[in-house]
């Protein structure tokens, strides 16, 4: 199922509805074994406040405000690898929306986000990477509206929209630096058939940039 293309800014890019409810499925039953760890799905703790969406990262552990091999934060355990299947797929959204460059892709970390019908991401920037590459996002579950801002601060001017089951989302070029976040789950939105019962699931991928 492919969706028609808006890019909201130069390098955002949404592609709505372009995974199928099956591959939707098979990243809901995916994100069910990576949550069991080695490293357990957790709230990060931000400034003493644990984050309301948790997390699990896969290929490099994202721990405020930094990428290490093993989650020193949790549990020590190294994180699992990240699947070349996870790769391909981010590929070939790239592929999808046109993206130049787009088998260059090497991402080498997923950050895999589950917010229950109360989680909220605050505005910020993805800056702990050491390279600027797209990051790829998949959303799966209920929708949620996102936020979008821009490069220069927290501030105005955001566009809002909603991010559904199925969505693509590709940050790149002068949009990689730009503030964005989550501010509300619409519940009871999740398509019949993502394999979500509740919340969301976002999956972005990245590339670090860093080396063992
Ligand atoms: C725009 N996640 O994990 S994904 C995050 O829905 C994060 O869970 C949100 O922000 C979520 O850091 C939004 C879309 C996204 C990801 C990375 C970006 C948007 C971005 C990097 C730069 C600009
Ligand atoms: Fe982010």
């Amino acid at each position: 199922m492919t969706g028609r293309l808006r890019e909201l800014a130069p390098g955002a890019i949404h592609l709505p509805g372009w995974l199928s409810l099956s591959q939707q499925r098979e990243l809901v039953s995916a994100f069910e074994s990576w949550s069991a760890g080695p490293v357990p799905i957790r709230s990060a703790t931000v400034r003493g406040h644990p984050m309301s969406v948790q997390t699990v990262c896969l290929g490099w552990h994202w721990q405020p405000y930094r990428y290490t091999r093993a989650a020193t934060d949790v549990n020590g355990a190294r994180v699992l690898p990240l699947p070349d299947w996870l790769v391909d797929l981010g590929r070939a959204a790239l592929d999808a929306v046109a993206w130049p460059g787009a088998q260059a892709y090497r991402p080498d970390t997923a950050l895999v986000n589950y917010y229950d019908a109360t989680a909220r991401m605050g505005l910020h920037q993805d800056k702990d990477e050491v390279v600027w590459d797209p990051v790829v996002s998949f959303s799966i579950g209920d929708s949620c509206v996102f936020r979008f801002g821009n490069t220069e601060s927290r501030g105005r001017p955001w566009t809002d929209l909603d991010l559904a089951s199925g969505d693509v989302f590709v940050f790149g070029g002068p949009s990689r630096l730009a503030y964005h976040g989550v501010t509300k789950i619409i519940p009871e939105t999740a398509p019949a058939g993502c394999g979500l019962a509740t919340g969301r699931i976002n999956i972005t991928l990245r590339a670090t940039g860093l080396s063992d």
